[in-house]
């Protein structure tokens, strides 16, 4: 659908609408809040009223972002619901879920390839960096670039683009980019308030981590593991444990990084990522009922653990052998 279309239509929607929420996705990272609070401010400026729902309050990490803000957590009855930056319903918040089935209209704003097309209105756009940059072209004729929304943009692009280094930050990234900038927020500030003061619970999880990756495939795949119990010794939360996710591939002849992290007892969540061309990491999630991006993907381990990761640590190695 034509982005002018699609952006006129959800405003006549959401201006008629009995209640209007956003959500995006559960766990959620800076792109999906960002991209959350930038349609709550776009939307307030064509004069429409929107809530944001969480499935729970936001850890400390995002406290310099969302502290003056409020979120809902509790259904409600709404017209709308609009999600963003999420590939599938099974990614939302189950809170989210059941305002879903009694939304009037559903539209859904997103920038992953695999996204399900799960809404009565869908906005994909793969080739684009994250779900902020996606709403930046999506409403640029709908909305005022205040220095607020820059910094929204900003971040949720700043964040999904690996600091502006993943081959998903293109010519038109940068033209964004410069536009947010005009805006003369301070992004050195902005950045240094976010990223730049890790907790001594992230710098201990990051430590962990380091020490238990092993290498397979000839150094090929290196994987890392953070269980629950370094979590709990840790007092870290999930977003403490993130750094080494993208650091794995920057590793001399990695082709995958797996990290794979338990937050909750048999919990476990893994991150797929590759800095190659060659390799494609969403297929190696689907094939474990996961999915994403061709450089980033997830998935969810199930059953024995031990095994399960075994049968994933193999099926890279095979996927590896395929291409070479
Ligand atoms: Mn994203």
């Amino acid at each position: 659908m034509n982005n002018n279309i699609f952006a006129k239509n959800l405003l006549k929607i959401c201006k008629k609408a009995q209640g209007v929420v956003i959500s995006g996705h559960i766990n959620p990272d800076y792109d999906a809040l960002c991209s959350c609070l930038a349609m709550q401010e776009i939307l307030s400026q064509n004069g429409i009223k929107a809530d944001i729902m969480l499935e729970q309050p936001l850890d400390s990490t995002f406290d310099y972002l969302s502290g003056k803000y409020k979120f809902i957590y509790e259904p409600q009855n709404y017209e709308v619901l609009i999600t963003v930056d999420t590939a599938e319903p099974k990614l939302l918040p189950a809170n989210v879920m059941s305002v879903k089935e009694n939304a009037k209209f559903t539209f859904n704003i997103d920038h992953h390839q695999s996204n399900k097309m799960y809404a009565q209105n869908n906005y994909v756009q793969g080739e684009i960096s994250s779900a902020c940059e996606v709403i930046y072209y999506l409403f640029e004729k709908n909305f005022n670039l205040t220095q607020t929304l820059a910094q929204f943009l900003y971040l949720g692009i700043y964040t999904d683009t690996g600091g502006f280094i993943y081959s998903n930050t293109k010519e038109n990234t940068f033209k964004c980019l410069a536009n947010l900038i005009k805006t003369g927020f301070d992004a050195d500030d902005l950045l240094l308030k976010c990223f730049r003061n890790k907790s001594l619970a992230s710098f201990e999880m990051t430590k962990r981590a380091f020490n238990s990756i092993k290498f397979y495939a000839n150094g090929a795949i290196a994987v890392s593991q953070l269980r629950y119990e370094d979590y709990e010794q840790s007092k870290a939360n999930l977003n403490e444990a993130k750094f080494i996710v993208s650091y794995l591939p920057t590793i001399q002849n990695v082709k995958v990084g797996i990290a794979v992290s338990e937050p909750k007892p048999n919990d476990f969540h893994v991150s797929l990522r590759t800095a190659c061309n060659d390799v494609n990491v969403s297929e190696i999630a689907k094939q474990f009922g996961g999915g994403g991006h061709i450089r980033a993907s997830g998935l969810t381990l199930k059953g024995d653990y031990q095994k399960a990761l075994n049968a994933l640590i193999k099926f890279t190695k095979y996927t590896l052998e395929k291409k070479s």
